[in-house]
């Protein structure tokens, strides 16, 4: 007879056909959690656990229309998918990107109930989104098209049910127009979205949080092995919200990065990227990277993607889902690199990601080493309930305290299990116990 872990992956392929990175997802979990499935495979199949976990609570789909600026109607399809809240309030952000289906919405959704559960705060795990494309949009038009997306989503979300946040595409701005319309539609006004502006209830650090978290954690890691971040040669990619804070944050700790990308191209600065003109760049004209060598002559801007090619001591994958591919994780082996850890969710292919274990790279997983930005989330949702605001220092102290702790609580459960530095399966086993434990007490809901 196959395993419960087996049939139920089988079972999600089946059932969910054409979804290839929501069952990359479901594969990643369910094989590092079949130490404890398998030792609880009568209770678990008996009360039906796997399968009401790889199954939303929910999940909404909706048409998005809105007016252009030559007056047509465009039509974009919305999700939200409510996965698990077993611990928590639903809680995600909102993916804008034309790449966007209910098959990407599920696999990050899915991922969102461990990362949440590892951050150790009351938070179940959602997702959302739309295939609108930001780029090229007037700011009108965005706005007309985040007031139609929040026209619908309004009805199903709320500051103790689900409260979306940013992901890609999905910034202050976005945040923003939606938290506006949400207020005039429903007449409240309540932490409904995280990452809201400092003047309309946001937290100091936010911005940060996701890229300060990755390298929090990543110092940690490096610690533990008696090794330290100064002096460290870096390769980031992405040149968004994450990349940007986690580029800024190595370079505090002393580190140099090399690189960042963005969906056309990269950039090589061997003098290290200056952040001041990458925030100039994405943040304020929202442009591409070609603009960055006029701010830096002595860097080389590259068509396509070639950043895991140059040579470092840790790399940190902070655009998309599987970026860093097989032949990628060869030559970061090849340049002798230590580690890599995740700031996008799930950047790394399954066959990459056995490889950089089966060579003795330090390898943490998005669901641990990105968990900063939605556990800053809630600390703005701690904010606007007592309806105070804390100093940056203060929110900035909590992160690095739980990166710390998120650190060292996946590497005791790799142990634990016999999977001594296997920080995939520690992250999903200390992931899955809390929602386990919660699912238990909650009985067949
Ligand atoms: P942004 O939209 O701010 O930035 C995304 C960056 O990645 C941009 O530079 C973008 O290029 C590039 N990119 C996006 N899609 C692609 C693609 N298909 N191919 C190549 N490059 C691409 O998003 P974030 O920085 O917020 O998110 C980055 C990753 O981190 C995502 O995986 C997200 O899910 C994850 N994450 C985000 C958190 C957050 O708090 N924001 C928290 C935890 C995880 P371009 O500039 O050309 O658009
Ligand atoms: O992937 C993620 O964790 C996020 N995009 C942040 C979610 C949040 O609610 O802050």
């Amino acid at each position: 007879m196959s395993s419960y872990v087996e049939e139920i992956i089988e079972q999600v392929i089946k059932q969910n056909p054409a979804e290839p990175e929501f069952h990359q997802a479901v594969r990643e979990v369910l094989e590092s959690i079949k130490v404890v499935v398998d030792a609880n495979e009568e209770k678990f199949r008996r009360d039906g656990l796997l399968e009401r976990l790889v199954n939303p609570e929910r999940q909404i789909k909706f048409r998005v229309p809105w007016v252009d600026d030559k007056g047509n109607v465009q039509v974009n399809t919305g999700y939200r998918v409510q996965f698990n809240s077993a611990i928590g309030p639903y809680k995600g952000g909102l993916r804008l990107h034309p790449s966007v289906n209910l098959g990407i919405i599920k696999f990050l959704g899915f991922e969102q109930i461990f990362k949440n559960s590892l951050t150790g705060l009351p938070i179940g795990g959602g997702k959302g989104g739309s295939d609108f494309d930001p780029k090229g949009k007037s700011d009108r038009e965005v706005m007309a098209f985040c007031q139609a997306f929040m026209t619908e989503l309004c009805k199903y979300i709320g500051a103790d049910t689900d409260v979306p946040a940013g992901d890609i595409g999905t910034g202050a701005r976005e945040i923003g127009y939606m938290f506006g319309q949400y207020k005039k539609i429903r007449g409240l006004f309540e932490g409904v979205l995280t990452g809201k502006g400092l003047s309309y209830g946001g937290s100091l650090a936010r911005t940060e949080a996701t890229g300060y978290g990755l390298l929090y954690l990543t110092e940690e890691l490096l610690k533990t092995h008696g090794q330290d971040m100064a002096g460290k040669t870096v390769v980031v990619s992405g040149a968004g919200n994450v990349a940007i804070y986690a580029i800024q944050k190595a370079q505090q700790l002393g580190a140099k990065v090399v690189t960042c990308s963005d969906s056309t191209g990269w950039v090589y600065d061997p003098d290290g990227i200056d952040v001041a003109a990458l925030k100039q760049i994405k943040e304020v004209d929202r442009a591409r990277l070609t603009e960055y060598k006029k701010f830096r002559p002595n860097s080389e801007y590259h068509e396509g993607r070639g950043v895991w090619q140059i040579k470092c001591d840790i790399a940190l994958p902070c655009a998309t889902q599987n970026e860093l591919d097989i032949e990628d994780a060869k030559q970061l082996v090849a340049n002798g690199a230590i580690a890599v850890c995740e700031g996008a969710n799930m950047p790394t292919t399954e066959a990459a990601t056995k490889y950089l274990q089966d060579n003795n790279v330090w390898f943490v997983p998005g669901k641990a080493a990105n968990a900063g930005g939605v556990a800053t989330s809630a600390l703005e949702m701690s904010q606007n309930s007592e309806r105070l605001s804390w100093t940056f220092d203060e929110v900035d102290a909590k992160l690095k305290n739980i990166m710390v702790n998120l650190f060292h609580n996946i590497d005791d459960a790799a142990k634990k299990y016999g999977f001594d530095g296997n920080y995939v399966v520690g992250a999903n086993i200390a992931g899955f116990e809390k929602v386990l434990d919660a699912m238990n007490a909650q009985g067949i809901v």
